[in-house]
């Protein structure tokens, strides 16, 4: 066992330090398994380990399953050298409709056992166990090499599976500290973030991803990423500096108007969107009024142009004409229906300018086709072009990378809707429920009577809501 330890710790399959996981979630320590693959003699050391436990459980099975894809080449191997039948899950088959979920011959009533490589809440291993019992095949027990001890094993034994782990967590990091590998103070981090972080089966949702069961990060933390887009850190400080999660969505169509709006209502709101085609006295003078109550005020200009053509089009749209749109506003946005291209030509204009733009992955209108596959493919499109696209129009939060923003139209004090097919949301629901960042309102403010009084109500109700979300995540 030192000496497994030892070479995980030597191959860096485990660090130690301060990462940031996908769930927003900061741990001492990082734990990547897939490494292994580039060094066979640990590959086989591993996959050697992992067939003595299940021989030491004494464990009936007629074939051995990997959950996909680190533990792949280690059930190939067991397989192989011990003359075993093995079976492959597929991962993508739900894409393909028809193709076969298990490959392999399947023995109904047979029993797999289940491979795994790292467990930390067990919907990996679950999942793959759900498939291949859906085959018809038994599923009892799985073998791990690394259990985080973070809720995995409880949360299987309640679906009926056993879990065996080669090692555990905090016993590598006494090994690795008795090594002087690992210093006492990280020892004490790391045992204090499992114990922190151990979810109860009560708390699992199975083999859905988990969604902000962990604590969330603040707008502060997540301007400092690595990965945020600087548009996006800058916005996001400035929400924290201002306490605004509030976009003003400033549908008024003349510039004497939209000025005053800016000017009044700057200090409540963190982004001002336009659409400057409907201002009847259009002139690029209102323009630069803008940009100065801008600076002045801190807030960010979004022009609502919603982009939808070929990438040599929009760039044209986006660069030139009578707005000239790159050249005043931070942000714009775009539909994904043509495919990337569409992002490819504003980037080509936009990047150069310390732009950001914002994909369009839901819409608020009734009946919008902008649900389900077409969503997940702006989120991949957004994932793929993250040095230009920093976040989504959304009504949820479509995504987790919490580099990600998510600003969410349609939202009203009152739930309801217009005569035109606008469907209203209030900005509890929005932040809380739904987990987006930012509301943004337009007739809720510009319909009262006093605008800044209903612009700060927003705010002060969409702040607040911000502020309960990651009070309610914190961890007990
Ligand atoms: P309202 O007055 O709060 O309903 O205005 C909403 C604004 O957001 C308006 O400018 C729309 O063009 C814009 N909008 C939207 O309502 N729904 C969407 O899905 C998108 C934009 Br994308």
């Amino acid at each position: 066992m030192e000496s497994l330890a030892s070479d995980l710790h030597g191959v860096q399959a485990l660090r130690f330090g301060e990462f940031v996981l996908k769930s927003g979630l900061v741990s001492p320590v990082y734990v990547d398994l897939r490494v292994i693959v580039s060094h066979p003699a640990l590959l086989n050391k591993v996959a050697d380990h992992l067939f003595q436990t299940a021989k030491e459980t004494k464990i009936k099975y007629d074939s051995v399953c990997g959950v996909p894809y680190t533990a792949l080449p280690l059930a190939t191997i067991i397989c192989s050298i011990n003359q075993i039948p093995m079976l492959i899950r597929r991962k993508e088959a739900k894409d393909y409709g028809t193709k076969r979920l298990v490959e392999g011959t399947i023995n109904s009533g047979e029993t797999c056992l289940i491979i795994e490589d790292v467990v930390t809440t067990g919907s990996s291993v679950l999942e793959t166990a759900e498939v291949l019992r859906k085959e018809g095949l038994k599923v009892t027990d799985a073998i791990v090499l690394l259990d985080r001890e973070q809720g995995g094993e409880a949360m299987l034994g309640k679906h009926g599976i056993r879990l065996h782990s080669v090692c555990t967590l905090s016993k590598v990091l006494k090994i690795l500290e008795q090594q002087k590998k690992v210093s006492p103070e990280m020892m004490i981090r790391v045992e204090k973030f499992i114990q922190e972080n151990i979810i109860k089966p009560s708390e699992h949702n199975g083999t859905a991803p988990m969604k902000r069961i962990c604590k969330e990060m603040s707008f502060g933390a997540r301007a400092e990423l690595p990965g945020t887009h600087p548009l996006a850190a800058r916005l996001l400080r400035l929400m924290e500096k201002k306490q605004s999660n509030l976009c003003l969505s400033a549908d008024v169509t003349t510039s004497k108007e939209l000025l005053q709006l800016a000017a009044n209502l700057g200090p409540s709101i963190c982004v001002l969107k336009t659409h400057i085609d409907i201002l009847e006295d259009f002139t690029p003078e209102v323009i630069k009024q803008l940009r100065l109550l801008a600076d002045q005020h801190e807030f960010l200009i979004f022009e609502d142009r919603k982009f939808a053509d070929i990438g040599n089009t929009v760039k044209h749209q986006y660069e030139g004409g009578v707005f000239k749109i790159a050249s005043w506003s931070d942000i714009v946005n775009a539909h994904v229906v043509p495919g990337p291209g569409v992002v490819r030509g504003l980037k080509e204009v936009g990047y150069p300018l310390q732009r950001g733009c914002l994909l369009i992955g839901e819409m608020s209108s009734e009946g919008s086709l902008a649900t389900g596959d077409y969503t997940k493919a702006a989120v991949k499109m957004a994932e793929e072009h993250s040095d230009f696209v920093f976040g989504f129009i959304s009504g949820s939060r479509v995504a987790e990378r919490p580099e990600f923003l998510h600003l969410t139209p349609g939202v009203q004090m009152q739930a309801g809707g217009d005569s035109l097919g606008q469907k209203y949301l209030s900005p509890q629901e929005v932040i809380v429920g739904r987990g987006s960042d930012i509301i943004i309102v337009g007739r809720g403010i510009l319909s009262a009577s006093n605008r800044l009084k209903e612009a700060e109500a927003y705010r002060e109700t969409a702040w607040e809501s911000y502020l309960k979300r990651m009070g309610v995540n914190a961890p007990n």
